[in-house]
């Protein structure tokens, strides 16, 4: 059994994992921002902001954990754009203060620090599918922030800490934010079943390819990154993707092809921000070959278990 500090522990990965660590019998140590009424009743949190130093070494110091999970950071482009520095802050400072407390108060730890597939940028207009070695052309602050926090992070494991860093590409799954595609989507189709929006589902582009993952299979690369060995890591960064890509435009199809409503699509223009980059797809042979790890879930499955989520927000007991 592991003593696990997950930062992030209220975000959308974050209680997905959590649970998962429950049922693996880890000993998890979340940590919140601030308290909410969505998080486990049966489990302790403690408050925690990153970006202040001293809160973290309080943490770390009564926890003294032997693996660190970071997953929490300002993790939307679009939030990344309206507050730089914020994002600048939590991303890398945050990040900063979490390995100088490890250093210094627990530094057997193993770190998992989790990035992201937004590092490449850039290189996905090539159209092909990246391995960690390609190049990483940063497109906004926070894929730059996150790549300066890979870059930081390395030092630590040049100075002897253990750790990898992951770069997840698109995950979805019940309680993501509306400001994601399929969460939007979702979303709309639930309200327009429960006759709380016209029969109208407003889009944006719908041309675009990504690499969607179910949020659970993301959490069984995290299980399974966490139970290995350190001596079983081959390379310091891996890619978690699906290794395939759908068009927006096709999964918005299977959305649809999931309800019994007759429901018109419109083009808004507000959600029209044509995508710099059409296409983006990761390899995952590294983390399958190293690991064993592949993706499990059919995708016709997530996108119910998004469906159901919204289903049940929008019902009027809510
Ligand atoms: O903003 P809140 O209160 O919901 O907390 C968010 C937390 N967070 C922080 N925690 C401590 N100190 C901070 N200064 C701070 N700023 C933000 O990080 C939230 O609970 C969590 C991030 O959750 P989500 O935005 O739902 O991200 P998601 O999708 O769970 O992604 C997890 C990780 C992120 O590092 C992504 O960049 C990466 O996976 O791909």
């Amino acid at each position: 059994m592991s003593r696990i500090l997950l930062t992030g522990a209220s975000g959308f990965v974050g209680k997905a994992l959590h649970k998962r660590l429950l049922e693996e019998n880890h000993e998890v140590f979340g940590t919140v921002r601030s308290s909410s009424d969505s998080l486990m009743p049966d489990q302790q949190y403690s408050l925690l902001d990153i970006c202040n130093r001293d809160e973290v070494d309080e943490v770390v110091q009564r926890v003294r954990p032997t693996h660190l999970v970071h997953l929490a950071a300002i993790s939307s482009v679009a939030n990344s754009f309206k507050d730089p520095l914020l994002t600048w802050n939590t991303n890398i400072i945050g990040t900063l203060n979490l390995m100088e407390s490890l250093k210094k108060n627990a530094p057997g730890c193993f770190v998992l620090f989790v990035s992201s597939s937004e590092v490449y940028g850039e290189s996905f207009k090539t159209g092909e599918l990246l391995t960690e070695d390609a190049v990483c052309h940063p497109m906004n602050p926070y894929a730059a922030s996150k790549l300066a926090a890979e870059i930081a992070f390395k030092q630590y494991l040049r100075q002897g800490q253990r750790g990898i860093i992951v770069r997840p590409f698109n995950h979805i799954g019940p309680g993501q934010s509306v400001d994601f595609v399929t969460a939007s989507f979702a979303r709309q189709i639930a309200l327009i079943e429960a006759g709380l929006q016209r029969p109208v589902l407003r889009v944006g582009n719908l041309e675009a390819s990504r690499d969607f993952l179910d949020v659970n299979d993301v959490c069984d690369a995290y299980v399974k990154i966490l139970g290995q060995d350190q001596s079983t890591f081959a390379h310091t960064v891996y890619n978690i993707s699906s290794g395939s890509t759908r068009k927006i435009q096709t999964v918005l199809n299977e959305l649809l092809a999931q309800t019994l409503h007759p429901i018109e699509i419109q083009t808004d223009p507000e959600r029209l921000r044509p995508s710099d980059i059409p296409v983006a797809a990761g390899s995952n042979a590294r983390i399958h070959d190293e690991l064993g790890w592949s993706p499990a879930t059919l995708f016709s499955q997530t996108l119910a278990s998004v469906l159901n989520y919204w289903r049940e927000q929008t019902s009027p007991s809510k």
